[in-house]
């Protein structure tokens, strides 16, 4: 278990009002810069930076603090390519058939098709798994609470850890991604939430102009 239940103390240091409003606004114009990419340079990312934004990530708070999650760091070239093989062989299926129309008009903003260069072009893909269950040190299966919104909530601030590293990302969910478990030597336990892809933006990378909703759209005050 990862909670003794030993309590400890806890202080968080209190800012002045103005030091406050600088960070929460200067925070909000980072991310707000945010967006996705999915054009990338090859140039490799310093191991350490992606260990300190995964060290970010495990972070986040959990369903009775149990940390369902794993992130598998793909940065060898021959992984990369068999990822990108299966998954384009999953979004053929998706775009020629399974999607509808429906969900193929939402997406054509976006410009996107079943060919997946940046799963080979960008240094890194993070495979992000969630833990349906734990292994206690026994060897006995132990639940998990709240599993996908944990996972969630961690893939969140690995987001915004990438971003506050200088570099861009793309949160990719093949259409389908069972392939992954096994391709990455994960347990039965496992299931594949989403792949994060790592890089720098090539030069001349675009992403198509978005529009974010409003405050009042967003938000209720009561
Ligand atoms: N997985 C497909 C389709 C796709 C689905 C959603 I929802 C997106 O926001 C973007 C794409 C693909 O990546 O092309």
């Amino acid at each position: 278990m990862a909670d003794s239940g030993r309590r400890v103390p806890y202080s968080h240091s209190r800012l002045k009002l103005e030091e406050m409003r600088e960070r929460a606004a200067a925070f909000r114009a980072h991310l707000e810069t945010r967006r996705s990419v999915r054009h990338y340079s090859g140039e490799p990312i310093e191991r350490g930076v992606i260990q300190d934004c995964l060290l970010t990530a495990g972070s986040a708070p959990s369903g009775a603090n149990c940390q369902p999650w794993h992130f598998v760091v793909v940065t060898e070239g021959a992984a990369k390519k068999r990822i990108r093989a299966a998954a384009e062989e999953a979004e053929y299926e998706f775009y020629h058939g399974r999607a509808g129309r429906e969900w193929l008009e939402a997406l054509a903003p976006l410009g996107t098709d079943n060919h997946k260069p940046f799963l080979e072009e960008a240094p890194c893909l993070i495979v992000v798994f969630a833990q349906k269950y734990g292994t206690s040190p026994a060897g006995e299966r132990v639940s998990h609470y709240y599993v996908q919104e944990s996972v969630g909530i961690a893939t969140g601030l690995l987001v915004a850890a990438v971003h506050n590293a200088g570099l861009a990302c793309l949160t990719y969910t093949p259409s389908r991604m069972d392939f992954l478990r096994e391709m990455l030597g994960r347990p039965e336990g496992e299931r594949p939430f989403c792949v994060l892809v790592v890089g720098y933006p090539a030069d001349g990378a675009t992403v198509s102009e978005l529009k974010r909703k409003k405050l009042e759209e967003i938000a209720t005050f009561v």
